[in-house]
């Protein structure tokens, strides 16, 4: 039987965070011989807030090297950058015209990311940010949908959408499921633990990236915001939002159950906690950026896995574009 699809992908709008290593990237990693996988770097997403041109060409090569360093194997996966594959661009504005403007003004990071902008300036691709993530999707025909917690909304805005077109012009794409992980789908910033870590907030203490040195882990992580009440425990009061963020860290990285996690900091302190966090994030990350620094040392690596990557994708999403084309009644191109 053939396997189920997965697509997933990661803005290059910034440096990558232990957040979207924990809540994305490593689930990918862990899928990829379960499912037949396709994974972007989403340039098309990342202009929706303004891009320096040098900075999102840098970023779009960093990001697809983490992808690699992290554990994907591009063998077995398929890697590509989502602009390299025009379908994405085309489906996208065919959904537009199927988008109900309620649905768009109701997402919570529409609202969130329009807040920090003046009113007018706000461009239209960050409302219509949804129905582009939905044509990533759909072009593939996805089962599963690897992400964060904070990405739920938006996968069910995509099969709402697909549910739609389905019903409006015969089943034609299949509805995704959303695939969150049970330990670190929403890891908090480090300066302000009622916050989703983000790789475009830019404060010194707030993330932890994936290239970060050992030195400059421990030290953000020494800074991390806690509390007064000096147990160790897993909550989820506001109020102690910061402690149970380190336990969710150290959790998702060791795997360990609730019990086990507060029974090993039993009667400890929050410095041996920080500690014990540090070392378990630069364990995790020491190969990862050693394995980093040797592809982009590779000449020639990246360019050629991005070149497979967008041919393999790109049959599969013309297919579906040929077949979206015909449904809604565009004329075929005389040949
Ligand atoms: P930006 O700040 O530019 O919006 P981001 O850091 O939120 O970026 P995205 O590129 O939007 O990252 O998300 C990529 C993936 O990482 C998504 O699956 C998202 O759910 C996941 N992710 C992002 N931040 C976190 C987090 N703090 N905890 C868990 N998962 C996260
Ligand atoms: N919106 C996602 C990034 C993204 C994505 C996708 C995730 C764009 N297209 C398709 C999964 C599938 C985010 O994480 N902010």
């Amino acid at each position: 039987m053939a396997k189920q699809r997965v697509l997933s992908g990661i803005q290059p709008s910034g440096n990558l965070t232990i957040g979207n290593y924990l809540g994305a990237l490593r689930q990918w990693v862990a899928e990829q011989d379960t499912y037949e996988c396709y994974f972007c770097i989403v340039d098309l997403h990342a202009i929706t807030l303004p891009q320096d041109p040098a900075a999102l060409r840098a970023k779009t090569r960093e990001v697809a090297a983490l992808y690699v360093a992290a554990g994907l194997d591009p063998e077995r996966v398929t890697i590509f950058v989502q602009s390299h594959v025009s379908a994405h661009a085309e489906l996208s504005w065919l959904l537009t015209c199927l988008t109900p403007l309620g649905w768009l003004y109701r997402m919570t990071q529409f609202k969130d990311k329009s807040a920090k902008q003046q009113q007018e300036s706000v461009g239209a691709g960050l409302l219509n940010y949804p129905t582009l993530m939905a044509a990533d999707i759909l072009l593939y025909q996805a089962h599963a949908v690897p992400v964060g917690d904070d990405q739920r909304q938006h996968l069910e805005f995509t099969r709402d959408l697909a549910q739609r077109f389905n019903s409006m012009f015969g089943e034609t794409f299949v509805i995704p499921q959303a695939m969150i992980p049970k330990a670190g789908a929403r890891i908090m910033g480090l300066d302000n633990p009622t916050a989703k870590m983000s790789k475009s907030e830019t404060s010194d203490y707030h993330a932890i990236y994936l290239l970060d040195t050992p030195a400059v882990v421990k030290k953000k992580l020494m800074r991390a915001v806690t509390d007064s009440y000096g147990e160790i425990r897993f909550s989820s009061d506001e109020d102690r939002a910061g402690v149970n963020n380190l336990l969710t860290i150290y959790q998702a990285l060791t795997g360990q159950t609730n019990d086990e996690i507060e029974a090993h900091f039993a009667g400890r302190g929050y410095g041996d906690l920080k500690k014990a966090v540090v070392e378990q994030v630069n364990d995790r990350l020491q190969p990862l950026q050693d394995t980093y620094n040797r592809l982009m040392n590779e000449a020639g690596y990246l360019d050629r896995i991005l070149a497979q990557g967008a041919e393999r994708a790109e049959a599969v999403a013309e297919k579906t574009l040929q077949t979206v084309r015909e449904r809604m009644g565009f004329v075929a191109r005389p040949v």
